[in-house]
């Protein structure tokens, strides 16, 4: 059954059966004083607004039975997976692998790489562990998804110029549709935010489209309705 959703720049139709809601890097490391988003300089409280927004939805695509993915973003503790372009960049606080108060900066099984409480995971939703900002690269996201026959994409995270877009621009160059919602995304930068939404929407939906928690709620809740 198709379900349609209103948002920019057209309404969309979906099969919310070969839909999947990813949510992408809600981590301490990036939300939460102390880790990587605050080493690199950000005020890491702009990006709390989506973390309500996105729990509302993961609640109801658990109801509605839609796949849930989340991502991870960050390195074996070994960081043999972290490029040295990566770790040397810039002037952080401190760098990727650094002790901080979340334990070691960016690194998996560390406190701060952790997914949010709000947005914790249960079991049987798959959590994928990134070395990049796109969801895509070395990640088996793609045979996750081919093996569950999905088509769309309900992307929600952080941030919204980073992570949000670059897996958006991997997934459709794949053939998925992405749908963001704009108030499930954050960026330590509201510029960056508004513009990074504006160019996935721009050119009759260059990258996909975008929309709100509320449109989407009120879908899940019409194709439950139907049922
Ligand atoms: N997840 C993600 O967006 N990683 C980043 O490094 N984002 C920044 O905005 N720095």
């Amino acid at each position: 059954m198709m379900t349609q959703i209103s948002a920019e720049p057209t309404p969309i139709a979906i099969d919310l059966s070969r839909t999947a809601l990813i949510i992408i890097d809600m981590q301490r490391d990036f939300l939460e004083p102390g880790g990587f988003g605050e080493t690199l300089g950000n005020n890491v409280s702009l990006l709390k607004s989506a973390v309500e927004p996105c729990r509302q939805v993961l609640a109801a695509a658990r109801k509605a039975g839609i796949l849930v993915i989340h991502t991870r973003e960050g390195h074996s503790p070994d960081m043999n997976d972290a490029p040295p372009a990566k770790v040397e960049r810039g002037e952080p606080s401190k760098r990727i692998g650094d002790p901080g108060p979340m334990g070691r900066i960016l690194i998996q099984g560390e406190p701060g790489h952790d997914i949010i409480k709000e947005l914790y995971p249960i079991a049987g939703e798959p959590v994928v562990d990134k070395p990049g900002k796109g969801a895509f690269y070395a990640t088996n996201l793609g045979l996750i998804l081919a093996n569950r026959g999905i088509e769309n994409l309900l992307v929600a995270g952080v941030t919204t110029e980073v992570c949000v877009n670059t897996t958006v621009r991997e997934a459709n160059d794949r053939g998925f549709r992405c749908i963001v919602l704009s108030d499930c995304t954050g960026s330590y930068f509201p510029e960056f935010h508004k513009m990074g939404l504006a160019m996935i929407k721009a050119q009759g939906g260059i990258f996909g489209w975008v929309t709100g928690s509320q449109q989407v709620l009120a879908a899940m809740a019409s194709a439950q309705k139907a049922a």
